[in-house]
Formats: structure tokens, sequence, C-alpha cells
């Protein structure tokens, strides 16, 4: 059975793209997730699960009840150590790149290290980068980072490939959850150019059109939360 990170590797280089859709904890309830996981589109090939302000219990809960309902890959996206429960299939293990807040360029990790160290969960490293997406995001506000205006594409780039170079597994392009303006194409295209690793692209992707776009510039797998969370997605 090939990791989850091998099989994103794989779907990069066989040009197959991938969709995520985010869950968000704090946003959930049995209720309202119970056919939003049965209808999900059949594009979708990933569960993110994760959120800026989430409790350790909430984060629990919301991972079994996915887990039962679907045989799709459950990736936490934690935006905190307390997020972190094995009863999901892997983690993206986030450094925010972007950002010059210890916290979460080294801090969270070395805490999260008594839950992971025997826990049976993947463990992808991956170089997280917050762009400048016209509102403030949630990230921003917690980890008390400025995102890289979007103008900025040469620092952008290099800080993705100085993730690569860091050994990180995956580059991760966040323009905020509900970001006004999505991560540009132009961006996507610029940093996908040196990149060796996969290319993951969130934040804003309301439609069909954005989606493509993204992945036509060079996304391997695009993030989903918002606007399949209110039904709001357009095709
Ligand atoms: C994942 O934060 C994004 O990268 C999700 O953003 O909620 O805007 O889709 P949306």
């Amino acid at each position: 059975m090939p990791t989850l990170l091998d099989a994103i590797i794989q779907a990069s280089k066989s040009n197959k793209k991938l969709l995520a859709v985010l869950i968000d904890p704090e946003k959930f309830s049995t209720e309202k997730y119970a056919d939003f996981i049965e209808n999900l589109p059949k594009s979708v090939t990933h569960i993110f699960i994760g959120g800026s302000t989430v409790t350790a219990e909430e984060s629990e809960v919301c991972v079994d009840f996915v887990k039962a309902k679907t045989n799709l890959p459950v990736i936490l996206f934690p935006g905190d150590k307390e997020q972190i429960t094995e009863k999901a299939d892997g983690i993206l293990l986030l450094s925010l790149l972007s950002g010059r807040n210890p916290e979460y360029l080294i801090e969270q990790h070395i805490k999260a290290v008594p839950k992971l160290l025997n826990a049976d969960l993947e463990i992808i490293p991956t170089g997280y980068l917050l762009l400048d997406g016209g509102n403030q995001s949630a990230v921003a506000r917690v980890s008390k980072t400025q995102p890289i205006d979007q103008s900025k594409i040469e620092l952008i780039k290099n800080t993705a490939l100085a993730g690569q170079m860091m050994g990180k597994q995956l580059i991760y392009l966040e323009a905020g959850s509900g970001a006004m303006i999505p991560v540009s194409e132009q961006i996507i295209a610029e940093v996908k150019k040196d990149l060796n690793i996969p290319l993951i692209v969130g934040g804003g992707i309301r439609n069909t059109n954005q989606l493509e776009k993204a992945y036509k510039a060079g996304a391997d797998l695009v993030v989903i939360g918002t606007a399949f969370e209110n039904g709001e997605f357009e095709t």
C-alpha cells in the first residue's frame, strides 16, 4: 500500500489532479455533516481536517465521524498541536515559512512530539506559506504573522524553494480560509517551475473556473473549505 505521500507524488507525476475538502471541526456538527460527506463530488480525493482555533475534543469527534463515513484518506491540517489525533490517517506537519513566529516554525512541533512519537499517523513535513488573500485570515490572526503580499513573487518562490531544500515534502500556498483573492496563477506557475515536490494551493476557491485555473497553473492538490461547507461551490 503506497503511503499517503507516495500517492500524492505519483498523482503529481502523472498529472492527476487532487482535490481535498477541508472540514473545520469548530463548524462541524453530526447533523450538518452526515449528508455532506455522502454527497461530496466524485472528484474529491482527500479530506483535510483542521482549523485555527479547534479543541482536542472537537478534532477527535470530527475525525471519528468522518472516518466512519468515508474511505477517503483523512489528513490532519492542524492549527495547533492540540488538534492531533491518532484517529486520522496522516498529518501535514506544517511549518509556517512565510512568518517569523518561532511558535509556528518549530515550537509547536517540539510540543507535538510526545503525541506523534508512537502514533500510527503518517507525518508529512509541509512548508506552509500564507499569502495575502485580500482580507485578514484566521491564520494571520492566530499565528501573529504577516502574510506575504502576492506581488512579491520572487520572495514567495524562494521561500517555497527554501522549504524544499530544507526537506519539506509538500509546499502549501495558502491565501487564507474565505480569502477574497485566491493565490494567483502567476504565483502558482512560478513556484511550480523549480519545485520538484507536490504543490498544494488553497484559500478562496469558490468555483470550477478558479479550480481549473489553479490546476492549469501547476497546483497538484487544491483545498476547498468554505465554498463546500456553505454549499456554495459553483460548477
Ligand atoms: C485551505 O484555508 C483553505 O487552504 C480553505 O480555504 O475555506 O477559502 O476554501 P477556503
